[in-house]
């Protein structure tokens, strides 16, 4: 089979050309959040195929040889000859932006950084295998090397069978990682399944064998359930949906015993982590009626004031789903994942405003249940507002808060907040360890004694009593909570540092529940980091080695030869010299970045671990602890 190379066909692929220069342009990036890109671009048109109408299923399935396909049972692609003389599918995988000209009006995925098209994949693969099953027909097509036509689109024979199928493996002259997560995959597979409500979408996994079902046709009914089965929750999940100027609102709500806020946001089932318009129609269409059902019944009286949002959102999680027509879709911000358009504010606010009263009304003993629980936690607002008043007025004299900061925490010596580090460390002997061995003009050190509160099971007033927190809230320097501004902080980076074993990461998961909660952006920003202390030193006549986990271990033992072996059970068994070298060092240290890639994911991790249920926790523990701690977060050499 031979290509022409006209000078259409030339001019296409200097566009897949510039794709290739500047992938960061189209993909955002070339690490692994862009391999994963590739993924969601081409999942996003088999999923418009079904949202449009068309199939009901779409499989993904990670090949052993690296490669990834995605099929779908809709139509099939149209494989029609254009104008051009090339055929749609060609022009689909070669044309920058064709994507999408094909219907105008219809619910597209895309947002944000999604809908660049077949074609940006194309161009970032080493090789694309397209297959079409279409009226009866089977066609298949082939490009390489970054988009170049190696099998023109071609009749193969005939099928009962209709829909598309992708196969692609990204290049990896251009991608820094090539293998792809399944983790990353399966959450944001299954967050799909939750928000289509219906479509079964399945992944699988030929590397490890395993196969994963997502199909929920209670949508959003099971994702809250998902997002809460951890939790005592006051009611079955409420769910509505109502279609307003060309708007489908679809919210799910549900109250647990719990002090926390969740709310997730999508349009067009892409997360909107920014919020927007359609979450401010929200958040004010709930606290509007929730205050005026109190008042209608009495619970608030006239001289009364108004619950505010916060009090109302307690112990709420809530889905809030938006479904907009293409023209009208406006996204603002940096990544552009807040929503601007401005019709979704009124009318997700006009449908909670109409079901919530409805709800409310049907409901009057849950309703009651639910304002007394608001009704607590505005007063406990208020009182834990009062003390805030008190201590910042009593402030000027009272040096106590200081004297408890100075001594623990020894502070570097420079004022330069941009190249600062501060270590959480495990314990008054690692700390004073860490102490002397740390690099004093840049790195400051706080220790911890004993165990960390657990934020996931505590009111506010006890956070806010608890002087752990508060050394760590004061040493960051940037308040928490609403309060919480991130210009203020004073390191770049935050280093948990805890003994490798169960201790430890137990440790850091609460140290992370209480970032998560109260300082979020803090690991939004990338400011989180965990070090990694080795498990074992090997010593031969003249010099120490490290290994950092068990397989290391034996590549260095064959390396090494013959070597006395110290199995390190805890930071405080290396000296000052032995902790720098090892997991202090920005030159030879390795740091583990915590990531939040998915927020969703994230906060059931984080309520199934640090909630009240023993047994999920367990459970969760036994089959995630490892690679939780590890490759779920992203690692950065060097720090
Ligand atoms: F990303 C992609 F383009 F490579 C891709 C597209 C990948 C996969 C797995 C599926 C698809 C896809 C596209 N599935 N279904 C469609 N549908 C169409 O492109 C299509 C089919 C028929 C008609 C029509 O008007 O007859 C229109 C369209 C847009």
């Amino acid at each position: 089979m031979k290509n022409n190379y006209d000078a259409n066909s030339i001019k296409i692929l200097e566009g897949l050309e510039a794709v290739r220069v500047r992938p960061g342009m189209y993909i955002g990036s070339v690490d692994t959040r862009g391999l994963h890109h590739l993924i969601w671009e081409i999942l996003d048109n088999a999923i418009d195929e079904i949202m449009n109408g068309y199939g009901n299923e779409v499989k993904i399935r990670l090949n052993k040889d690296g490669s990834c396909t995605v099929i779908d049972n809709g139509r099939g692609m149209p494989v029609d000859k254009h104008a051009s003389g090339k055929s749609a599918l060609e022009v689909i995988f070669t044309v920058l932006h064709a994507g999408g000209k094909f219907e105008e009006g219809a619910y597209k995925t895309a947002g944000g950084l999604h809908g660049v098209g077949a074609s940006v994949v194309n161009a970032l693969s080493e090789w694309v295998d397209v297959e079409v099953c279409r009226d009866h027909k089977r066609y298949h097509m082939r490009f390489e090397d970054g988009g170049k036509v190696i099998y023109p689109l071609e009749f193969i024979g005939n099928t009962n069978k209709q829909g598309s199928t992708v196969t692609f493996k990204p290049d990896p002259r251009i991608f820094s990682v090539t293998n792809f997560n399944i983790e990353t995959i399966t959450t944001h597979v299954q967050e799909e399944a939750f928000l289509l409500s219906g479509p079964k979408l399945t992944v699988e996994d030929e590397l490890n064998g395993k196969q994963y079902i997502y199909q929920y046709p209670q949508g959003l009914k099971s994702f809250i359930e998902y997002l809460n089965e951890d939790k005592d929750v006051l009611h079955k999940p409420v769910v509505f949906s109502k279609n307003i100027n060309n708007i489908e609102v679809s919210i799910a709500f549900q109250f647990s015993d719990t002090y926390q806020e969740n709310m997730f946001s999508f349009v067009n089932l892409v997360r909107t982590k920014d919020g927007g318009t359609h979450e401010i129609g929200f958040k004010s269409g709930f606290t509007k009626t929730i205050n005026d059902y109190a008042r209608t019944v009495g619970i608030l009286k006239e001289k009364d004031k108004n619950f505010e949002g916060n009090d109302v959102r307690e112990g709420l999680t809530s889905i809030i789903s938006l479904a907009i027509r293409e023209d009208a879709l406006q996204f603002e911000g940096q990544t552009k994942s807040k929503l601007g358009t401005p019709e979704a504010k009124n009318a997700t606010e006009s449908v909670v405003c109409e079901q919530l009263m409805y709800f409310l009304q049907e409901n009057k003993e849950l309703a009651n249940t639910i304002i007394k629980k608001i009704q607590k936690a505005a007063i406990a607002r208020d009182a834990a507002r009062k003390a805030r008043e008190e201590a910042r007025k009593g402030k000027k004299n009272d040096k106590k808060s200081e004297r408890v900061l100075s001594g623990k925490l020894a502070n570097a010596q420079s004022r330069d907040s941009s190249k600062l580090e501060l270590f959480l460390v495990e314990g008054d002997s690692a700390g004073g360890t860490a102490k002397k061995g740390r690099d004093s003009k840049y790195q400051a050190i706080l220790p911890l004694r004993g165990k960390v509160l657990n934020t996931e099971r505590a009111s506010i007033g006890e956070i806010e009593k608890n002087e752990e927190l508060n050394t760590i809230i004061h040493a960051i320097g940037a308040g928490a909570g609403a309060d919480f501004a991130i210009d203020d902080i004073n390191y770049d980076k935050i280093i948990i540092m805890t003994d490798a074993d169960t201790d430890g990461a137990h440790i850091q998961v609460l140290l992370l529940t209480f970032f998560y909660r109260y300082m979020r952006q803090l690991i939004e920003t990338g400011h989180v980091y965990i070090a990694t202390p080795p498990l074992y030193g090997l010593k031969n006549n003249k010099e120490m080695y490290y290994a950092y986990d068990d397989e290391e271990l034996l590549k260095l033992k064959e390396k090494v030869g013959k070597a006395e072996l110290k199995r390190y059970k805890g930071l405080g068994e290396m000296n000052a010299d032995e902790l720098w070298e090892t997991t202090m060092n920005p030159l030879t240290r390795t740091l583990v970045q915590v990531t939040l890639d998915d927020a969703a994911a994230c906060e059931r991790r984080v309520s199934v671990l640090m909630g009240n249920k023993a047994e999920l926790r367990r459970k969760w523990i036994d089959e995630n602890i490892d690679f939780t701690l590890e490759e779920s977060y992203q690692v950065v050499n060097n720090g």
